[in-house]
């Protein structure tokens, strides 16, 4: 097993990080900026280093100072987390050469997956549905731009590369818009990923956002944890998150699941993923694959009963795979309410010191977070303080234990979205359940 691991990240999940390694009995090494001094991760670690300023340019993201606070504490290997250097391809190729273990996959499986269209045509060609397209990127061929969308059909969308999670993507109506839009896009992707290249699909106009987790070893083993239901976004922002996802029988989840877990196979896949797919009139389409753990990770641990932080710590110490599909039974339903340090109006992070906590609890109740009574949340990170996550035998139970755990929690002296997610939670469509990713926006437009 990893003797020593150095956790390059912050905030709650390197608390889950940091609470998968005591269990495990591997020793942990923090590493933090100035504005972090006092994360409660920080606290608890093994060992602690300030590797920068407040800003994520200077600390977080300075790939150097890592490599360098792990050589110093002698760790062995380094999890990303999410979000920060969690799917840099170049940052797992340093962590690497420098004779450590990056909590990942390989750096060439990153780099393949952070290039949207080689994404699509890998796992196109491994039997993984997906969205009419291109197949491929534009070139500068009007005709054949325009005989592709004719083929697809309107609307399209055009989609950068080298984007992903909602940036640099176009939506076309007629063929009149097409060319002005791809060129358009193009340059805008040039601009912010130093990548033209940009590729077309049919615009779904309803989907709902379903997610499919999986683990692999990169030996040749695979296995699918079930689907997560993301719809509930904002922005491209999710709010609440739910697994399994409402409506999806059994039949289906095997199917996706499967196909999920023999790409994986056929890409040599190692560590844990999650397959994106819009999911619109019982069809799913693959989007994109996203190399790290997530945010919401923590509904499908809940009704697998699998700690997928420990599962990716075994798999990057060079174990096997040690669970087989036919132990991964679902059981009951589970909520994440995300937690922001935010405006609930107007949706503007509301950092500052939390005067007073007070943590939820009970039955079916869990809460990740770094925070505590006397905490400063600093402006210069992501507005997320902490998941709220409640189980239940059915989904009626997992969402009055939510409503009753957002009711009891308090958090004073900075501004929360708490009352945005008790009126979710109070809301009667939400309860019926299998919205789709533009229902929030238009109940916050209402
Ligand atoms: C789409 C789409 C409709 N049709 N692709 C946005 C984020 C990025 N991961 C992909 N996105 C979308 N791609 C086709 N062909 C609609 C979206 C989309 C979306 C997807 C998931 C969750 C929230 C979303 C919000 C707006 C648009």
């Amino acid at each position: 097993m990893i003797d020593k691991l150095l956790i390059a990240n912050r905030g709650e999940i390197a608390l889950r990080i940091l609470r998968a390694c005591k269990a495990m009995g591997i020793k942990t090494v923090a590493i933090h900026s100035t504005a972090d001094r006092n994360l409660k991760h920080v606290q608890l670690a093994d060992e602690r280093l300030c590797i920068g300023p407040a800003r994520s340019t200077d600390s977080y993201l300075n790939m150097s100072r890592i490599i360098a606070a792990a050589e110093v504490s002698g760790a062995t290997a380094i999890h990303p987390g999410y979000g920060f250097l969690s799917e840099n391809a170049d940052f797992a190729e340093l962590v690497e050469r420098s004779g450590l273990i990056f909590v990942g996959p390989k750096a060439q499986t990153i780099r393949l997956m952070g290039d949207k269209v080689s994404a699509i045509s890998a796992m196109r060609k491994a039997g993984v549905p997906c969205v009419p397209g291109s197949d491929g990127p534009l070139d500068g061929d009007e005709d054949k731009n325009k005989a592709h969308a004719k083929r697809i059909g309107y609307p399209v969308i055009i989609k950068s590369s080298g984007g992903g999670g909602g940036r640099g993507m176009r939506v076309v109506h007629s063929e009149a818009a097409l060319i002005n839009a791809i060129n358009l896009t193009r340059a805008e992707a040039k601009a912010a990923f130093d990548n033209d290249t940009v590729y077309m699909e049919k615009f779904l106009e309803n989907p709902r956002h379903i997610e499919v987790q999986v683990l692999a070893d990169g030996q040749g083993n695979a296995i699918h944890l079930g689907e997560r239901d993301c719809s509930m976004q904002r922005r491209h922002q999710k709010v609440v998150e739910e697994a399994p996802a409402p409506g999806i029988d059994e039949a289906t989840r095997q199917y996706i699941g499967e196909r999920c877990s023999r790409a994986c196979i056929e890409i040599e896949y190692r560590g844990a993923g999650t397959f994106e797919f819009l999911y619109e009139k019982g069809e799913f389409y693959f989007i994109e694959i996203n190399t790290r753990i997530q945010v919401e990770h923590t509904v499908t641990e809940m009704v697998t009963g699998v700690d997928l932080i420990k599962e990716q710590l075994k798999i990057a110490a060079g174990l096997p795979l040690s669970l087989q599909q036919d132990e991964i039974q679902l059981r009951g339903h589970a909520l994440e309410c995300r937690i922001n340090a935010e405006d609930p109006e107007r949706f503007l992070p509301s950092p500052g010191q939390i005067t007073d906590f007070y943590s939820p609890g009970g039955i079916g109740v869990r809460w990740d977070s770094h925070i505590y009574s006397g905490y400063t949340v600093p402006a210069y990170y992501d507005s997320m303080i902490g998941k709220l996550i409640t189980f239940g035998e059915n989904r009626e139970i997992a969402i009055a234990r939510m409503d009753c755990a957002l009711k009891e929690m308090s958090v004073e002296g900075i501004k929360t979205n708490i009352s945005l997610q008790q009126s979710i939670m109070q809301d009667e469509n939400f309860k019926r359940g299998g919205n789709n990713i533009h229902y929030l926006e238009a109940k916050l437009e209402g």
